[in-house]
């Protein structure tokens, strides 16, 4: 069983899924997050970078429709978004096929220079593609940093651990993806 706090957590990321906010994931707000991300990144419509970005957001989507809409509309409720997760995080092998690989993923995209860390100007990016809003993106990244300059992938795996994982309403991972509301 999730706790209150993971599923108010879980309703947070539903949100930020949800990048026109029409209260339902869909293939558009996976096609907005490609097209933010390949303007994020420059990439041109007929470049290998766009066509590796489409095909990673068209399989992640396939996999989440098949996994998470439980009454075929094509849609992913909020709902049903909550039980899938639910589902997924009672297990190892979910919580890896569920957020492990797409944190990986994620990193490599937003970190722009390839040093193999996120600084401050990568996450802002980050929270400009997933249209997160309504808070000073490098003055939220600056609480993840546990006085480092720069996060490595070992550390935001554990923010995204956290994040999903933790019932510590005091773990700085509870807002990777920025302030609960
Ligand atoms: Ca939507
Ligand atoms: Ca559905
Ligand atoms: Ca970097």
């Amino acid at each position: 069983m999730i706790s209150a706090f993971q599923k108010k957590k879980l309703n947070h990321l539903f949100s930020v899924y949800d990048v026109d906010n029409d209260g339902r994931i869909t293939q558009t707000d996976f096609d907005m997050l490609l097209e933010s991300l390949a303007k994020i990144t420059n990439a041109a419509k007929d470049s290998e970078t766009y066509k590796a970005l489409a095909e990673y957001f068209q399989v992640n989507w396939e996999t989440l429709k098949q996994l998470a809409d439980e009454n075929n509309d094509g849609t992913v409720s909020a709902e049903e978004w909550v039980i899938y997760a639910e589902r997924m995080l009672a297990t190892d092998e979910g919580f890896q096929a569920m957020v492990g690989s797409v944190a990986d993923t994620i990193f490599d995209m937003f970190d722009l220079n390839k040093d193999g860390k996120l600084s401050a100007s990568e996450y802002t990016h980050f929270c400009e593609a997933y249209h997160l809003s309504g808070f000073d993106a490098p003055t939220q990244f600056a609480k993840f940093m546990n006085n480092e300059p720069e996060i490595t992938k070992e550390a935001m795996a554990k923010l995204i651990n956290d994040f999903f994982l933790s019932d510590d309403t005091n773990s700085p991972g509870n807002e990777v993806f920025g302030p609960l509301a």
